[in-house]
C-alpha cells in the first residue's frame, strides 16, 4: 500500500492537504507580515531570488527570500507548524531529522517571475548523509498563476545536475526534461515535502495578491553539526556549491 512515507521516499515529494488550521496560519500570518515589511531588521537575511533590477524604476522585489526568520522571532519556534513538521520529518526520515533553517519565500503580485527548475542539494555543501526533508507551507491559497509548487518524479540514483547562476545574481537554475513535472496548488495550511535532490519550480505571480509561504528545512542532527563546523548556517549569500 503507498503511504505519505513511500511515495516521498520513491518519488521524492508529497503533498498533505491541511498540516495548519485556518487559525494557526493566522498565527503565522502576522508574524511573516510583520517581518516582511520590516526591511531594516531582515536587511542582513533578505535578498530577491528573481536577482537585482538594474533599472531603479522599476526597483520592486519580486521573490523575497528572508533567510532564518526564527532568528528574528524566536517564538515562530513554538508554532504548531514547526512542531508539526518536524513531526512528519521524522516520520519520513527518521527519529534524527531536526530543523536545520527556516526561510520565507513571498511572490510580490503582478511580478510574474518564476522561480527556475533547481535542486535544493546545489546550493548545500555536500554531506556524508543526504537525507533532508523540505516543508514548503502555503499560507495562501497557491495555484498554477500565482506560484504553487511543481515538482519532477525522482529517478534512479537523482544525482545532483549541474547548476547555474542566473546572469543577473538570485535563484540558481538547471536545464532538466519537464514532461513528468506536477504542480500542486494548496489551500492555506497545506504543504508538500520535498527531498533536496527533487527538481522543483514554481511559475512567477501574476495575480493582484502576494503568495507567501513560510519553509522548514529538516536534516539529520549530526548533518546540522557537520555543516555548522564548517560555518554554514543559512544566512549567507546563495552560491553554488556543487
Ligand atoms: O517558493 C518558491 O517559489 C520556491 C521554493 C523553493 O525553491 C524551495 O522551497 O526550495
Amino acid at each position: 500500500m503507498e503511504t505519505n512515507k513511500t511515495k516521498f521516499l520513491k518519488e521524492g515529494y508529497i503533498r498533505i492537504e491541511s498540516l495548519l488550521s485556518l487559525s494557526e496560519v493566522d498565527v503565522l500570518r502576522a508574524i511573516y507580515d510583520a517581518i516582511l515589511q520590516d526591511k531594516v531588521k531582515t536587511a542582513h537575511l533578505r535578498s530577491d531570488l528573481a536577482g537585482t533590477e538594474m533599472n531603479p524604476h522599476k526597483k520592486v522585489e519580486r521573490i523575497t527570500q528572508i533567510m532564518r526568520p526564527s532568528s528574528l522571532v524566536p517564538e515562530l519556534l513554538k508554532t504548531s507548524a514547526y512542531k508539526k513538521a518536524g513531526l512528519w520529518a521524522k516520520d519520513l526520515l527518521g527519529e534524527d531529522m531536526e530543523l536545520d533553517f527556516d526561510m520565507m519565500i513571498n511572490k510580490a503580485p503582478n511580478t510574474n517571475t518564476p522561480t527556475p527548475w533547481h535542486q535544493d542539494a546545489a546550493y548545500w555543501i555536500s554531506m556524508p548523509d543526504q537525507r533532508s526533508a523540505s516543508c514548503w507551507i502555503a499560507l495562501d491559497k497557491v495555484f498554477k498563476e500565482n506560484g504553487c509548487m511543481w515538482f519532477i518524479p525522482k529517478t534512479v540514483g537523482n544525482p545532483i545536475l549541474p547548476h547555474k547562476n542566473m546572469p543577473n545574481g538570485g535563484a540558481l537554475f538547471c536545464e532538466t526534461d519537464t514532461s513528468q513535472a506536477e504542480s500542486i496548488p494548496l489551500l492555506p495550511g497545506g504543504c508538500t515535502f520535498h527531498d533536496g535532490h527533487t527538481l522543483h519550480f514554481s511559475q512567477g505571480n501574476t495575480t493582484d495578491t502576494q503568495r507567501r509561504a513560510l519553509i522548514l528545512n529538516f536534516r539529520p542532527k549530526k548533518m546540522i553539526d557537520y555543516e555548522r563546523e564548517q560555518g554554514v548556517d543559512h544566512t549567507g549569500e546563495r552560491k553554488q556549491r556543487n
